[in-house]
């Protein structure tokens, strides 16, 4: 059995997965606390985290597969290196690294299903199923047995020599195989970086059984891939240019400071404008004009039709935000960059005067909060001159609350 393993985990290396372990399918002793955690709202929106039904999934995972015996967890790293000139550049949006190539949930599970086919050659009528993402499944929880890493401050699972860069997977098998490596303790030891640097406050340090705990209502991850509303005004500012998904209790920790590597997976690279996503052929519709994923200007993202955007996000794990959604947080970016510059970026406004005319009272509004964060004239004309005719209610509280100036540092 354990030369099964070794094996297994070799085979496992080969497809490109940098850390790999195996655990028993014992049923979790988290769900109290995933049960606190879901009591106190601080799943948001998240409705899917919440079913019952799940959550008997999510507690015993022989309830989602029978004859359940082992379980095969990899990481799948995507880590790569900003440009310098970009970072700091409030023009351009922040898509989270994640995020800047092919959809992960397909990369890992074909590699998976890879795996278990190698498995097959081994035990021929073993059966399996391959998870990311995409079940109710506590993957952190299950890689954590399986010796992956430790839950940091941040809730992220961190190796210690690999940092968190990466996306986890989970083959479920009906073979007994043997348990690889103990868990591995918690590193964070008395550091708060990532504490410190959560721009929201999303992070809330500790519980009284170590457990790290997040209030997903404002974590910038939430707000901009699963809120499907507006975006509470308090945390618009907080958001700066991050228009999809955030990385910065990532950024700080300083396991991944000392051990993020690039990837070595060319799929996850950032996509250049009008590029092609990987796994969209040739022959399928055109691929139309997009700005690209790698910090692309926001007022070139601002003014995406929706074949535009289809183009933008297809095969590409961006398409969970929605048009709206991500129009939504790119107004958001575009007036945090607007916010106390003086002169203001004409673009900027010319591109928000426009978003006052989209289809969406959801981008109509925030487009009006963004105005608002600038005493321009240009953008006060564009304000007062939309309040005359917009009927929607939402619009309008943002149109007017733009005008009397409440969404300004100044
Ligand atoms: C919902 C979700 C989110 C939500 C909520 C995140 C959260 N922290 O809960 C939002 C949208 C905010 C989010 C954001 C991100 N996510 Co996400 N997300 C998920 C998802 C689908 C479910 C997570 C969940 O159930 N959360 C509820 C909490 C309560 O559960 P938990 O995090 O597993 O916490 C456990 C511990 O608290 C533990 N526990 C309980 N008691 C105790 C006691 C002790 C002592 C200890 C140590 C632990 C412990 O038990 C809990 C339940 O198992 C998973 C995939 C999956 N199916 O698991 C991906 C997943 C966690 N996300 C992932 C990623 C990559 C991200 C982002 C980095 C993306 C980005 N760049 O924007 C950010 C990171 C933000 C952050 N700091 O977590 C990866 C994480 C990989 C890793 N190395 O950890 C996952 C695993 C997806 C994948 N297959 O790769 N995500
Ligand atoms: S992903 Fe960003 S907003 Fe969310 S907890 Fe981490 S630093 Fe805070
Ligand atoms: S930044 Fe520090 S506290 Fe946060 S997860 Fe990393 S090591 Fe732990």
């Amino acid at each position: 059995m354990r030369e099964r393993t070794i094996r297994l985990e070799e085979e496992a290396r080969t497809l490109g997965f940098s850390i790999v372990g195996v655990t028993a399918p014992d049923p979790t002793g988290h769900i109290p606390l995933y049960r606190e955690w879901l009591r106190r709202q601080r799943h948001g929106e998240m409705h899917y985290l919440a079913r019952e039904g799940a959550l008997v999934r999510r507690a015993d995972l022989s309830t989602t597969m029978d004859g359940i015996r082992s379980v095969v967890a990899v990481a799948h790293e995507y880590y790569h290196r900003d440009r310098e000139e970009q970072v700091g550049d409030p023009s351009r949006g922040i898509i989270a690294r994640y995020a800047r190539g092919a959809d992960y949930h397909r990369v890992v599970k074909k590699k998976l299903l890879a795996l278990l086919e190698w498995l097959r050659r081994e035990v021929p009528d073993v059966r399996g199923r391959a998870y990311v993402d995409t079940g109710p499944i506590l993957e952190r929880d299950l890689a954590s047995r399986a010796g992956l890493g430790w839950f940091g401050r941040n809730t992220m699972l961190i190796h210690p020599r690999r940092g968190s860069y990466f996306f986890l997977g989970l083959l479920l098998l009906d073979t007994q195989l043997e348990r690889s490596a103990p868990p591995v303790d918690d590193h964070c030891g008395t550091c708060r970086a990532c504490l410190d640097a959560c721009p929201t406050g999303a992070l809330l340090g500790r519980d009284a059984n170590g457990a790290p705990i997040m209030d997903a209502r404002r974590c910038i991850s939430y707000l901009s891939i699963e809120l499907r509303g507006p975006v509470p005004a308090e945390l618009r500012p907080l958001m700066g240019n991050r228009i999809f998904g955030c990385d910065i209790c990532q950024e700080v920790c300083p396991f991944n400071a000392r051990f993020a590597t690039e990837t070595e997976e060319p799929r996850y690279a950032a996509r250049g404008p009008g590029q092609r996503p990987f796994g969209v052929e040739p022959e399928s519709p055109s691929v139309g004009s997009h700005p690209g994923t790698d910090f692309p200007e926001l007022v070139d993202l601002m003014g995406m039709n929706r074949e535009d955007w289809d183009a933008f996000s297809r095969g590409s794990a961006i398409r969970r935000a929605g048009y709206e959604g991500f129009l939504r947080s790119v107004a958001v970016a575009i007036g945090n960059w607007l916010s106390g510059r003086d002169p203001v970026p004409s673009a900027a406004v010319e591109a928000l005067g426009l978003a006052l005319r989209h289809e969406s009272p959801l981008v109509r509004g925030h487009a009006a909060w963004a105005l608002g964060r600038t005493a321009a004239p240009a953008s006060r004309l564009a304000l007062a001159a939309s309040l005359e005719t917009e009927e929607d209610d939402f619009v309008r509280g943002e149109l007017s609350a733009a005008l009397n100036g409440s969404a300004r540092a100044d």
